[in-house]
């Protein structure tokens, strides 16, 4: 097999955001684009020989040629092995968990999660280390070195592999083990959950629609849900993979999981729906009449997680990232469990989920997880919240206000303006970096500020320091406003204003979200001047 060295030059722009590095899918194809950046990160981790990776995507379009050029390009390296998913794909947890179970040396995954899929739309490449996680900053700091540096990748010439079925075959001198994506990730979740007592919820005639969104989950939760927990056949939608994902956004909040979120609201509703995004990371969870906020699916599966198997040996901890709502703190206070604030991403739960000193992890961005894997986990959560649901038999409503009595109510929205022109979005968030120090005291839409200041994170494991994380207000009273930007857009910049009020008066659990943030919501405007310097009147997305 011949092995051969094309020369290259840096391309600019391969800097990695909050999860991998994410472009418009042109961009990826264009001549040594990947190629670049997957060299760049063979490079940063000390090149690939005799070493072994784990490899798959999430079905989007441009996912099995990116997977065949990696494959010819680990060959190229002198890999010893990489565990590739059938037809190149796998959900994030699952290869988070194969990269564990497997002790590889880490492991690629082709995605750009809740973006959309398609020739014109997004594509994205995530280097996860030996610990099943994300990068850390350190790591994707060397990667993106390493892109401003390159002169030349190796590559070998080779005609495309089959990756259609389980088994083993040699590219030069690499073992490419093809596996089926779905089994060992349906073993753990069996290890986790009493399957056999959401089995007999479900034959006691408990309802569930599961909207895999055409994306990657589809085959996972057709085995979980249908085949191994007896849900009817349909009760898994849009279950096959598409490359364009339907032509949608396979992102499960409100406005793209719409016809979802119309049936719990609706009179045919099941007693359960759920539905996770393009890489099967994260998971929206419904009941009849009801949307589960994320930041309180946190906060309800931390105070209940002892009733799966699992987790009934106790929590070590919880861990926000900062923009969540602090609804799993109260859960913590009351249980004495340690809660951690970290910056938005899951790379940032890693040390501390491999440090023991977190079991369970979320962000508001639909994402939940805990220490069996290091990524967030679509279907386990909806997994945990199944085991739940069969052991208290309580209904997702009843959870909900049974939760909000004992701990008080975090109302929570977060506010997304998307394809902001980038120097206007800076501008504002700059000027109100200049103000924070003289916040505190003033009122603003009948609110006092009590404290502003910009988030900062020390990881208490390694002592690595990340700053510039977000912008926090806080009232008096409880009420806070965070404004950051998005690291995982790819056109204009995408500001997200986070909105957070807190009550336990018992008479004011229940109310329109939007009408108890309304005031909040008057304020996040006033104080940082959206509409002057974004020129939008209202957020694209309210999730
Ligand atoms: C967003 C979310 C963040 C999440 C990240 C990756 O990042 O806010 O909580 O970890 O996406 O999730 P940002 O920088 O756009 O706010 V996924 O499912 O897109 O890998
Ligand atoms: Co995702």
């Amino acid at each position: 097999m011949q092995k051969i060295t094309v020369e290259t030059k840096p391309i600019e722009g391969q800097k990695p955001g909050t999860s991998g590095l994410r472009k418009k899918t042109p961009v990826f194809m264009a001549p040594h684009y990947l190629e670049n950046f997957v060299q760049s990160i063979f490079n940063a981790i000390g090149g690939v020989a005799g070493k072994s990776l784990v490899l798959g995507g999430d079905g989007r379009y441009f996912n099995d040629r990116a997977a065949q050029v990696i494959l010819r390009m680990a060959a190229a390296g002198g890999a010893a092995r990489v565990i590739v998913g059938q037809n190149a794909l796998l959900s994030t947890p699952a290869a988070s968990h194969l990269i564990r179970k497997r002790g590889t040396d880490g492991g690629i995954v082709l995605s750009a999660s809740h973006n959309p899929g398609g020739p014109d739309e997004d594509f994205g490449v995530k280097f996860n280390t030996p610990n099943g996680g994300p990068a850390p900053e350190e790591v994707t700091n060397r990667i993106f070195e390493a892109t401003k540096t390159i002169t030349s990748y190796e590559i070998v010439e080779a005609q495309d592999l089959d990756l259609s079925a389980p088994g083993e075959t040699m590219l030069g001198g690499t073992v490419v083990e093809i596996v089926d994506p779905v089994a060992d990730y349906a073993e753990l979740m069996q290890s986790l959950f009493d399957f056999d007592v959401i089995r007999r919820l479900i034959a006691g005639g408990f309802t569930l629609r599961f909207d895999a969104m055409h994306a990657v989950t589809g085959p996972y939760a057709r085995t979980i849900l249908e085949d191994l927990l007896g849900a009817p056949a349909g009760s898994v939608i849009n279950a096959v993979p598409q490359p364009d994902f339907g032509g949608g956004h396979p992102d499960p909040n409100p406005i793209w999981a719409r016809p979802l979120v119309d049936l719990a609201m609706g009179p045919d509703a099941p007693d359960f729906a759920a539905a996770s995004d393009g890489d099967g990371d994260r998971n929206m969870i419904l009941g009849r009449g009801i949307v589960v906020t994320p930041s309180d699916s946190l906060a309800v599966l931390a105070a209940n997680a002892t009733r799966a198997p699992g987790y009934a040996a106790g929590l070590k901890g919880v861990a926000r990232s900062m923009p969540t709502s602090r609804a799993v703190d109260r859960v913590a206070a009351a249980a004495g469990l340690d809660c951690y604030e970290t910056p938005t991403g899951w790379k940032f739960f890693g040390n501390l989920l491999d440090a023991g000193r977190a079991t369970l992890c979320g962000e508001e961005s639909a994402g939940t997880g805990s220490d069996h894997v290091r990524e967030k986990d679509g279907l386990w959560a909806v997994l945990l919240w199944l085991n739940i649901l069969a052991e208290t038999g309580l209904s997702v409503a009843e959870t909900l206000r049974a939760h909000w009595a004992a701990h008080g109510r975090n109302y929570y929205t977060r506010h997304d303006y998307e394809a902001v022109d980038k120097d206007r979005a800076k501008a504002m968030l700059e000027a109100l970096r200049g103000r924070l120090d003289s916040l505190a005291g003033q009122s603003f839409a009948g609110r006092k500020v009590e404290m502003a200041d910009e988030f900062s994170y020390d990881d208490p494991v390694d002592g690595s320091k990340s700053t510039g994380q977000g912008l926090r207000i806080h009232f008096e009273g409880g009420a806070r406003i965070v404004y950051r930007l998005s690291g995982t857009g790819t056109v204009g910049a995408t500001l997200r204003v986070y909105l957070e009020e807190y009550t336990d008066d018992p008479a004011r659990l229940e109310l329109p979200v939007e009408e108890v943030l309304a005031d909040v919501i008057a304020a996040a405007d006033e104080i940082a001047g959206i509409r002057d310097h974004t020129g939008r009147t209202a957020p694209d997305v309210r999730t």
